[in-house]
């Protein structure tokens, strides 16, 4: 399992879930110097990415690009997936189709998180869910051209009506033609909806494709309750691979956030 750690770089989303805050270059350098895999994008769009400059300032501190955040498509522009109305939908396919572009060349995967909608409030949620399923269907097959995936992340019930178990995402990405969407397990909306976490991403199995590794507040991992040594257990058993990436308040401060995942990582990949 590798480590990441997320850079924010949405001014409307400032009190969000994001660890570094302090542009990419200096959010990239510090990530290298702590140790970090890789790192894990939430941008207002691809219109702020410079690939060139991006590749370098990654090649420099020896990172990854994990992953590009669409939440920005909602929490800026109100775009999602699910919206009734059928052009507002095509905007917000547009939008995610422009982040898998961008995060292709890295070899890296676009996340639908918040673009997925509340869904529940506007129309009914059966045809809410068949938008989002034609969306990751949509998305699953547009990523396949940069060999990755797309991947969709269950919220908790006060963010989406959608999907909130780890059950949920594995039936609506089976009812699916393409096979190329995987799951993001966010352990911070698990701890609210699972009976079990460690036996939900046992449930996720092969489609677990991306962790937002945190704690039960949403602080970073070791500042709550959560039970880690199950959890690891599981996704070692489930054989997962890929990040555990730090999604977290920026508590106490960005750096010292940082800081405490990297030794919370360490502790728990290497016992
Ligand atoms: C939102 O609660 C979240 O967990 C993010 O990863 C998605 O946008
Ligand atoms: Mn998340």
């Amino acid at each position: 399992m590798k480590s990441c750690i997320t850079i924010s770089l949405v001014e409307e989303a400032r009190g969000g879930p994001f660890v570094l805050w302090d542009g990419l270059e200096k959010s990239i350098a510090f990530a290298g110097e702590l140790g970090y895999d890789a790192v894990e994008i939430f941008s207002p769009g691809v219109e702020v990415i410079d690939p060139d400059a991006l590749g370098k300032m990654l090649d420099v501190a020896g990172l990854k690009l994990a992953a590009l955040g669409t939440g920005a498509g909602w929490v800026k522009h109100q775009l999602q997936l699910a919206d009734p109305d059928a052009a507002k939908r095509q905007q917000a396919r547009d939008f995610v189709r422009q982040i898998i572009d961008c995060a292709g060349q890295f070899g890296a995967f676009a996340i639908i998180g918040s673009m997925q909608g509340p869904s529940g409030k506007t129309g009914d949620a059966k045809t809410a869910l068949g938008y989002l399923a034609e969306a990751l269907e949509d998305g699953g097959q547009h990523a396949a051209q940069y060999n990755v995936p797309l991947v969709y992340e269950p919220l908790n019930r006060y963010e989406t009506k959608q999907c909130c178990t780890v059950a949920d995402g594995v039936a609506l990405l089976e009812s699916l033609s393409t096979d190329n969407v995987r799951l993001l397990c966010d352990l911070f909306h698990m701890n609210i909806e699972e009976a079990d976490i460690a036996d939900a991403l046992r449930i996720g199995g092969k489609w677990v494709g991306h962790i937002h590794f945190v704690d039960s507040n949403r602080r970073p991992v070791g500042c709550g309750h959560m039970q880690y040594g199950r959890i690891i257990e599981a996704l070692r058993e489930i054989d997962y691979q890929g990040y555990l990436c730090a999604e977290a308040f920026p508590y106490p401060d960005p750096h010292e956030a940082a800081r405490q995942t990297m030794r919370a990582y360490r502790y728990w990949t290497q016992t």
